[in-house]
């Protein structure tokens, strides 16, 4: 009885179903679980105890399922059958994530570079005055250190919500060991300074190792944000550092590297183009261009490393010479995949990302 009365309870598809079911087993006129109850009256009187637990027992259970297969109806399953799982159905398909199209970009760079034999390294994002500025040959009193051109950290001016910045901003600048102020690099050349501080360290007094180093990372300018630019984004930065380095090897290197990143599926030589320019930190400093679909891009800085440079990390500039470059890798992303805003890359619209 029990068995059947859960069968039937579980089989009902639907309210009507159900209610047919509840009238056969637990009807209070003419159920089946009354005439079992009926059915007691005719036990011997030492049996009735007994019997009686046992109806008990079975009611309870069959009501359970009863109210089971109510709460099965409500949330909407038909019968325990057909609600069960189907091993013969396809599987959904799951949605793969991806990586950022800048991500896929410094991979792809770091992957060229390394196997033109340079390195990857990191550098810290909180930077202090002479890694940012003092070693990179950026004096004192150089327009680059311009609190309207860089982000310097403060401590203790945090602002209320709904409060507007103003005097806030002159909060207490939080400082370095040095007793000068913090702040978010604007550029990835100190990681040049770190590299190259920590090769001549570990020359520990002897001739300091050569250096072949790449460094990608964020970095920070409180630029306006438009089209083409961002406050925070993403550079490149190579350095080479041994004896007798050229600026024939700067060019031939980042020949190789563009032949790489854009000229192989089209197997139509990358031309490299120099045009003078200036930057603190090298010299002769310049500005380089690619040809590319028809016209020249310009794509960043490059130059040889400023014997300054080269004295304050502590190199003898007589003995070792060395190139460096830093690139933008959102504009170099765009150009590649026909991006026209860079605020499209940061707005983390799944619709946008999903195409690369
Ligand atoms: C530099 O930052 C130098 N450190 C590059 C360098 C390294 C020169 C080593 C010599 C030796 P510059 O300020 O031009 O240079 O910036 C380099 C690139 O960053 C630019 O060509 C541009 O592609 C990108 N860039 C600059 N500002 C922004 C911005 N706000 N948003 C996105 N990309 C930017």
């Amino acid at each position: 009885f029990e068995s059947d009365a859960a069968a039937a309870f579980g089989n009902a598809g639907d309210t009507t179903a159900l209610e047919a079911a509840r009238v056969e087993f637990l009807g209070a006129k003419a159920g089946r679980l009354k005439a079992i109850q009926k059915g007691l009256g005719g036990l011997q009187k030492a049996d009735k105890p007994a019997g009686g637990q046992k109806l008990n027992a079975v009611k309870t259970a069959v009501e359970t399922a009863f109210m089971a297969a109510q709460e099965r109806l409500a949330s909407g399953a038909k019968s325990v059958e057909r609600a069960a799982f189907d091993i013969t159905l396809p599987g959904r398909p799951l949605r793969r994530g991806r990586l950022h199209p800048i991500t896929q970009t410094i991979e792809r760079m770091k992957e060229i570079m390394g196997r033109l034999g340079f390195t990857a390294v990191e550098g810290p994002e909180i930077e202090d005055d002479w890694h940012n500025f003092v070693a990179l040959n950026i004096p004192e009193i150089h327009p680059a250190r311009d609190p309207l051109d860089n982000f310097y950290l403060s401590v203790g001016s945090h602002l209320a919500p709904g409060e507007s910045p103003g005097a806030k901003y002159e909060g207490t600048p939080a400082l370095g060991p040095d007793g000068k102020p913090l702040l978010l690099r604007s550029q990835t050349s100190t990681v040049q300074i770190r590299t190259m501080e920590e090769a001549v360290a570990s020359a520990d007094g002897g001739t300091p190792p050569p250096v072949r180093i790449v460094s990608l990372g964020r970095v920070y300018r409180p630029d306006t944000a438009d089209a083409t630019h961002y406050p925070m984004f993403h550079q490149i930065e190579g350095l080479c550092i041994a004896p007798g380095v050229t600026m024939a090897d700067l060019k031939g290197v980042l020949q190789m590297f563009w032949q790489s990143y854009f000229g192989l599926e089209s197997n139509e030589p990358i031309e490299v183009r120099f045009r003078p320019s200036f930057f603190p930190f090298t010299e002769p400093s310049v500005e380089c261009d690619i040809w590319h679909d028809g016209k020249w891009m310009e794509i960043g800085g490059a130059g040889m490393v400023d014997p300054n440079v080269l004295r304050a990390v502590g190199y003898d500039p007589e003995e070792v010479t060395g190139f460096a470059f830093g690139l933008g890798i959102e504009r170099i992303c765009m150009r590649q995949h026909g991006i026209t805003d860079i605020r499209d890359l940061y707005a983390n619209d799944v619709r946008f990302l999903a195409q690369f």
